[in-house]
C-alpha cells in the first residue's frame, strides 16, 4: 500500500476516535446512569452506550482499526476494508444496526479484501450487520451463531480447501446472498444451516441469488452444496426459503442441495451439469417448485412426509429423474439418520424427460416402500426403459402424459400415451409447440398449482407438465453467472 494512502486511513480513525470522545461527553445524563463500563457487560448494555451520532463511512486497513470501529459503531455506519490479505486476529461486531440503518463491513470492492489464514469476522449476539464483498478463504470460514439476527451476508467469494463448511448459519433471519462459494476438494459443505440445541433449527434463512461451483469433494458423503438442517434436526421447523440460486459442478456429494429440517421451500433454483440433486433426506413438509435440473446425473429425490413437489423441470441427466423414497423406517419420530418412507406427497405438473432407464422410481429398495403419494399431471418422457419402476402403497396417479417408455409399474389408468411436442426452448428447456396434447388435459385440481414454471397464471384448464403453453408474460430459462453470484445485479 502506498505511503499516502495508509497515512490518510490512519487519520482518519484518529479523527474517529476524537469525535466519539466529545460525543460520548456530551451525554453526561446517560453516562451517569450507566455504570462504568466493565468486561462482563452483555452486548445490550454496550449498545445503550453507543456514542449518538450521524452514520458515517469509515475506512480501514488493519484487523485493528476494523475492531475498533466496530466498537463504536452505530447504525447506517459503513465500514470500507481497505484492499489487501487479512490473515490473522479476530474482528468481532459488537454492536447491532437496525433494520433500516444496518452496520455494513465491507471490501472496499467486491473480492478486493480477504479473510485469509486464521483471520475470522464473529458475529456473536449482533443483529442487522451486513457482511459484504470479501473473499473468505481463512481456516475459520464463517459462522453466524444462534443468537444473531437478521444479519445479512452477500457478495462474497467463499474458496480454499478448509475442513468442514465454509459458512454456517445457525441465527433467524439471516439472509445469504449474492455470494459464490467455488473450488473446494475437501471435505465439508459450501452452506450449513443448524439452529439451537441439538433438534432446533434456525428460523426463516433466505438463501438466493448465490453461486454454488465446483465442488470437487472425491469422498462418498459430506460435499453437499447446501445443507439445510441435520439428521437430528429433521423435525425442526426451519420455514427457510432456498430460491434462484445456481449449482454447477455440483460433483462433491450425490447431494447439491440436501434438506434436513422440514416446512421449507426450494424454487426457482438451477442445477447444471452437477452430480447432486435436489434432495430431501430428511423432514416433513417441504416444497420442491419450478426448479430447473439439467444434465448432471439425476433430478429430484424426497424422503419423509407431506412434501409438494410441482412445476420443476429435469432433463438431460444420465440418471433416474424422480425418486420416491422408501426407507428404512416408515415415520423417524426419534430423528435418527435413517432414510424414512415417502409419504403423502404429490409430484404434479413436472416435466421429467429420462435420457435411458428409469424415469420415476419408488422404494429405493428399502424396507419400507413410499405410500400414498400422487403422481399426477406430469410428462413423463423416457428413451425406453420404464416411466415408473418400484410400488408403493395407496399410491396414486392420474394425468400424466406419457412418451419413449413402457408405463412400467403406473396403472393404465394413470396416463395417457401420446407425443407431447416438446421443443427447446431458450436454455435449452424443453417446453410446449403448438397442438401439443398436454394442453388443457390436465385431470387434476391440485391449488396448490397456480402457477407454471414462468410463475405466470396457469389459463383455462391447466396444461399437464411445467409449462402452460403461450401463457402472458416472460418465459423463465435456467439461471446463467450472469444472474447470481457477487457481481450480479
Ligand atoms: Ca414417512
Ligand atoms: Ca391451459
Amino acid at each position: 500500500m502506498e505511503r499516502k494512502t495508509r497515512r490518510k486511513i490512519v487519520l482518519g480513525v484518529v479523527f474517529a476516535t476524537a469525535v466519539a470522545v466529545p460525543s460520548a461527553i456530551a451525554w453526561p445524563s446517560l453516562a451517569a446512569q450507566t455504570p462504568a463500563q466493565t468486561p462482563t457487560q452483555t452486548p445490550a448494555q454496550a449498545a445503550a452506550q453507543t456514542p449518538t451520532r450521524a452514520p458515517r463511512t469509515v475506512t480501514v486497513s488493519s484487523v485493528q482499526q476494523l475492531s475498533a470501529a466496530l466498537d463504536v459503531a452505530v447504525p447506517g455506519d459503513r465500514i470500507t476494508v481497505a484492499a489487501g490479505r487479512y490473515a490473522s486476529g479476530i474482528i468481532k461486531a459488537t454492536r447491532s444496526g437496525t433494520g433500516d440503518k444496518p452496520i455494513t463491513i465491507s471490501a472496499a470492492s467486491v473480492g478486493a479484501a480477504e479473510i485469509a489464514g486464521s483471520a475470522q469476522i464473529q458475529l456473536a449476539g449482533v443483529s442487522h450487520v451486513v457482511v459484504q464483498g470479501f473473499v473468505f478463504s481463512s481456516t475459520a470460514g464463517l459462522d453466524v451463531p444462534v443468537g444473531a439476527t437478521a444479519n445479512r451476508i452477500t457478495r462474497n467469494v467463499f474458496q480454499g480447501n478448509k475442513s468442514g463448511a465454509f459458512l454456517s448459519v445457525s441465527a433467524d433471519d439471516t439472509e445469504v446472498d449474492h455470494n459464490m462459494f467455488q473450488n473446494k476438494k475437501s471435505a465439508g459443505v459450501y452452506l450449513q444451516v443448524n439452529g439451537p440445541g441439538a433438534h432446533g433449527m434456525a428460523q426463516r434463512v433466505h438463501v438466493h441469488h448465490n453461486y454454488f461451483f465446483n465442488h470437487q469433494f472425491k469422498g462418498d458423503n459430506g460435499g453437499e452444496s447446501i445443507r439445510f438442517g441435520l439428521s437430528g434436526r429433521q423435525h425442526g421447523d426451519a420455514r427457510g426459503l432456498i430460491e434462484y440460486n445456481l449449482f454447477e459442478k455440483a460433483d462433491g456429494d450425490s447431494e447439491a442441495i440436501s434438506v434436513k429440517s422440514s416446512n421449507n421451500v426450494v424454487r426457482y433454483n438451477t442445477l447444471l451439469n452437477s452430480r447432486g440433486t435436489i434432495s430431501l433426506r430428511h423432514g416433513w413438509g417441504t416444497t420442491v417448485e419450478g426448479n430447473f435440473v439439467i444434465g448432471g446425473r439425476s433430478g429430484i429425490r424426497f424422503f419423509g412426509n407431506n412434501h409438494t413437489v410441482i412445476n420443476n423441470v429435469v432433463q438431460d441427466s444420465s440418471g433416474l429423474p424422480m425418486e420416491v423414497g422408501g426407507g428404512e423406517i416408515r415415520d423417524d419420530t426419534n430423528s435418527t439418520t435413517a432414510h424414512e418412507a415417502a409419504d403423502h406427497c404429490v409430484v404434479a405438473f413436472n416435466t421429467l424427460v429420462g435420457t435411458g432407464g428409469n424415469v420415476v422410481k419408488y422404494g429405493s429398495g428399502k424396507k419400507f416402500p413410499p405410500s400414498d403419494v400422487t403422481l399426477a399431471d406430469n410428462i413423463i418422457v423416457g428413451k425406453g426403459g420404464s416411466a415408473v419402476a418400484g410400488t408403493g402403497g395407496a399410491l396414486k396417479f392420474g394425468g400424466n402424459i406419457l412418451n419413449g417408455a413402457s408405463a412400467g409399474t403406473m396403472p393404465a389408468s394413470g396416463f395417457t400415451s401420446a407425443d407431447p411436442r416438446l421443443a427447446r426452448g431458450a436454455g435449452t428447456v424443453f417446453r410446449l409447440s403448438a397442438g401439443s396434447p398436454a394442453i388443457d388435459a390436465a385431470t387434476g385440481s391440485f391449488p396448490q398449482v397456480t402457477l407454471d414454471i414462468d410463475r405466470v397464471a396457469r389459463t383455462g384448464t391447466k396444461d399437464v407438465g411445467a409449462d402452460e403453453f403461450a401463457a402472458s408474460g416472460p418465459q423463465a430459462r435456467p439461471l446463467t453467472t450472469a444472474d447470481v453470484g457477487p457481481q450480479a445485479p
